[in-house]
């Protein structure tokens, strides 16, 4: 029988993932939608048969004919799902970050060790990217020899409303802080932020562009440009450095166009487009996974230590500073 899933808020995330869910993903069914505004719910199930809307995740822990949670909530609303879920045993894809700072994540942590298994998936789409599988695959064959230094470009057309300075690090860089830890397979030990000329695009409160300098434990230093208010559309690219070689990911998307007078192609409007098909693997490796009793991408404890990157980088934002990351000991569960 298929999975009966319970998608948690019905935003851009959440409408993107139900439609996914409910015509691409095989071994899963929607069963339920959960958003506090219930005329967007009910409009979120209305094409879905057998689904209900709810406008609390208290009525989804109550019925006992659902097999999983995908949270797509903001990030500040996602410990108060997590830790009910957790003791109950359900399993959830939360979507990032797992919550905004480093102690509500290792709360986190510290349910999901008392559960006594991993239950929780977190959305770090890019590892099923295959740019990004590509890139891990020749760093940890050492095809051109050790990896010396990584370059990210993360930049968005416009942020929504409401999206803070600390945002675009909580929300944005946190995708970088994991790709880095995807990446080289370390954690990261320090986190730099500096802050320039600012756009007159970014609202009132936020800085933008920032650029992020991190440092991992063997000492690959990884930068990002975080340009949230770009305008003129999405991108996530990478480029590598190695000892016999420079290798790039996450270019412009095909066709390509030569024709009288100019070329090019188009533009990638936003992560829906850009992701696309590694939201669809992603969700259908969770799918598979849950299935098995077990997870199927990045743990809880990826959402914990990014967590703690994004707490070091917030206050790298003001201080100005190199801010070294703490992390609690990994606990035998994630070993
Ligand atoms: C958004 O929430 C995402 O997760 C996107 O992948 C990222 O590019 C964007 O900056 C975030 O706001």
């Amino acid at each position: 029988a298929p999975l009966r899933i319970a998608v948690v808020g019905a935003g851009r995330m959440g409408a993107d993932h139900i439609e996914r869910l409910h015509r691409r993903i095989a071994g899963a069914e929607v069963a339920a939608v959960v958003d506090i505004d219930r005329p967007r719910a009910e409009a979120a199930v209305a094409h879905i048969p057998g689904a209900v809307a709810h406008t609390d995740f208290q009525e989804v822990l109550d019925r006992d004919d659902i097999d999983a949670a995908l949270l797509a909530t903001p990030g500040f609303l996602h410990e108060q799902v997590l830790l009910p879920a957790l003791g109950k045993g359900l399993p959830v894809l939360c979507e990032k970050p797992l919550t905004p700072d480093a102690e509500s994540s290792w709360r986190v942590v510290q349910a999901e060790v008392a559960a006594g298994r991993q239950l929780v998936q977190v959305g770090f789409m890019r590892r099923f990217d295959t740019g990004y599988l590509a890139l891990r695959r020749m760093i940890e064959e050492r095809t051109y020899g050790e990896l010396l230094t990584l370059h990210h470009q993360h930049r968005n057309p416009t942020t929504p409303p409401g999206f803070t300075n600390e945002m675009i690090i909580n929300d944005s860089v946190v995708h970088e802080f994991d790709a880095v830890r995807f990446f080289t397979g370390e954690e990261i030990v320090s986190v730099q932020v500096r802050i320039g000329r600012s756009t007159r695009n970014a609202p009132e409160g936020q800085r933008d562009p920032q650029l992020v300098l991190m440092e991992t434990e063997s000492g690959v230093l990884a930068q990002v440009e975080a340009y949230v208010n770009a305008r003129f559309g999405y991108q996530v690219s990478t480029q590598a450095s190695f000892e016999t070689g420079v290798v790039g990911i996450g270019g412009d998307q095909e066709p390509y166009v030569r024709t009288e007078g100019r070329w090019g192609g188009s533009v990638t409007p936003g992560f829906e487009e850009r992701f696309a098909e590694a939201y669809d693997r992603e969700i259908q490796a969770w799918v598979e996974a849950t299935a098995r009793g077990e997870i199927g991408g990045p743990s809880a404890w990826d959402g914990y230590a990014t967590a703690a990157c994004c707490e070091a980088g917030v206050r790298a934002q003001s201080s100005g500073e190199t801010v070294p990351v703490h992390l609690e000991a990994k606990p035998s569960l994630y070993a």
